[in-house]
């Protein structure tokens, strides 16, 4: 069985010699302008970063190495081995965003056992650290902590300071962004027992990635392991300009290794506009049935509308809804809807999802700011999580920074492989911007 590295080492001579051919024939051709409302307003639609593992069509949503993703799930290895017989394996799409090639279900095993292997890399120190926070303190914020801590485990860092040459960089960098897929899901897994439940994480490497992650948070349940191969998928990389994955990409770009570098992309989502939307949307709708249960009235498009407006009114935004790129429903808050369609079609939660979809699209495009008034990822991620008895939603965008890293550090290792160099945009004054504006 060809291995990941073996895979990746084959490929590497042509790789560099498409980018090299495209910078010799092509640099200096122009791609697009900016103007001073892209300056202000956050390089919306500025074409100035190069992304190998997927890309965003504002139309048509995701497509991993071209793959969208219905695509993925009939062609990439699921925990039965057949393709199209449930979710994919998050190992399947590691192989995919890395090599661009979908794997066989034997090449995907032997990255489950490298991975379960590598999970011993995670420093002594790191449990004891993450024991000893507050419990008050927010998951994201213990994640990011717990990573920055392993990062004493970096091989890359290692190398970087006993000289390694600039060719061999990516051979480090491959081994840090290994270890840390291997370590993330147990320092995740005791945040989460430290602060619900008693402490204890049990693996069971018997499993996939996924199924071993669900035990470790102490699920035992083959419908939820299913859940979760599917949401640590669509979360895993949605081209590089969202706030996670662009965070990651400039800090590796300074040669910050992949724990430093990610560990601030897990800040990044941690943001109430990116990942915490996640968390948002469940407080939402909670504050929502509060307030009617209290007026004795009942939870439905009438009162979802009212709702709604009361939100907006307040000047704050929809948590679940609109996004940056995309101009229609997020196909991620599709494969979410299939998924709970077909295992939990009278959950209440999901009755009550479906009913904000039938009029908040309405509402947002009434309300006439939103250029996308459809719903995110996040819209129904939540709902899902919930029905499985995980009802902890502020720990919800920890399970996104799982998923975030796959993304975020397959991409480093082509930054890495590919040699691109410190990111370093120009910032320019008010007082030029007036000059510049008066004199063009
Ligand atoms: N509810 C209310 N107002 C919204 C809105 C929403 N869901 N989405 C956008 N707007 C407002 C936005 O605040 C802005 O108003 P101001 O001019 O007063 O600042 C106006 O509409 C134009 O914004 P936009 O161009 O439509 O969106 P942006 O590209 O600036 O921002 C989002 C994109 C995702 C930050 C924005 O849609 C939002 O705040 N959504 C709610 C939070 C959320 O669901 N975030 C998760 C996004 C998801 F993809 C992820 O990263 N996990």
């Amino acid at each position: 069985v060809t291995t990941l590295q073996e895979t990746l080492a084959s490929q590497l001579p042509a790789k560099q010699t498409q980018l090299a051919t495209l910078k010799k024939e092509h640099g200096s051709k122009v791609i697009g302008q900016v103007t001073i409302d892209q300056l202000i307003g956050g390089a919306r639609g500025v074409k100035c970063m190069l992304w190998e593992t997927s890309n965003l069509d504002p139309e048509e949503g995701i497509r991993f190495r071209g793959l969208t993703i219905p695509e993925c799930q009939q062609v990439l290895p699921t925990y039965s081995g057949k393709a199209g017989d449930g979710e994919p394996l998050l190992e399947s799409l590691i192989w995919l965003l890395l090599t661009s090639e979908v794997p066989t279900k034997e090449q995907v095993d032997t990255l489950t056992a490298e991975l379960h292997q590598r999970a011993s890399k995670l420093p002594s120190h790191v449990i004891p650290l993450i024991n000893s926070l507050p419990k008050d303190m927010h998951p994201m914020t213990q994640f990011s902590i717990g990573l920055n801590a392993a990062q004493t485990g970096s091989e890359f860092a290692k190398a970087y300071a006993n000289g390694v040459p600039k060719n061999e960089y990516h051979k480090y960098a491959l081994e840090d962004i290994l270890n840390v897929f291997a370590i993330i899901p147990e320092i995740a897994a005791q945040i989460y027992r430290n602060v619900y439940f008693d402490g204890v994480v049990t693996k069971d490497q018997s499993l996939d990635y996924s199924g071993n992650f669900c035990r470790m948070l102490g699920y035992d349940d083959p419908s939820f392991d299913e859940l979760m191969r599917l949401y640590l998928c669509i979360h895993t990389d949605h081209e590089g300009g969202n706030a996670s994955a662009h965070t990651t990409h400039l800090v590796g770009s300074t040669l910050s290794d992949p724990y430093l570098s990610y560990a601030a992309g897990l800040n990044a989502l941690a943001g109430p506009l990116h990942g915490l939307a996640n968390q948002e949307v469940l407080r939402w709708i909670q504050a929502l049935q509060a307030k009617f249960e209290a007026e004795g009235k009942e939870v439905n498009a009438e009162t979802i509308t009212e709702f709604a407006w009361e939100t907006l009114n307040a000047k704050k935004v929809i948590p679940g809804y609109g996004h940056a790129v995309l101009r229609k429903t997020d196909p991620r808050y599709s494969c979410q809807r299939e998924f709970g369609l077909k295992h939990m079609p009278d959950d209440p939660l999901f009755k009550i999802v479906e009913t904000i979809y039938s009029v908040m699209p309405g509402i947002l495009t009434e309300h006439g700011k939103v250029a996308n008034p459809y719903p995110n990822v996040d819209s129904h991620s939540g709902v899902l999580l919930w029905h499985y008895g995980f009802t902890q939603y502020q720990y919800y965008t920890v399970l996104f920074g799982v998923s975030r890293a796959v993304g975020g550090l397959c991409q480093l290792y082509w930054d890495r492989a590919l040699g691109l160099p410190l990111e370093r945009p120009k910032s320019h004054t008010p007082e030029w911007l007036e000059t510049f504006a008066k004199n063009n």
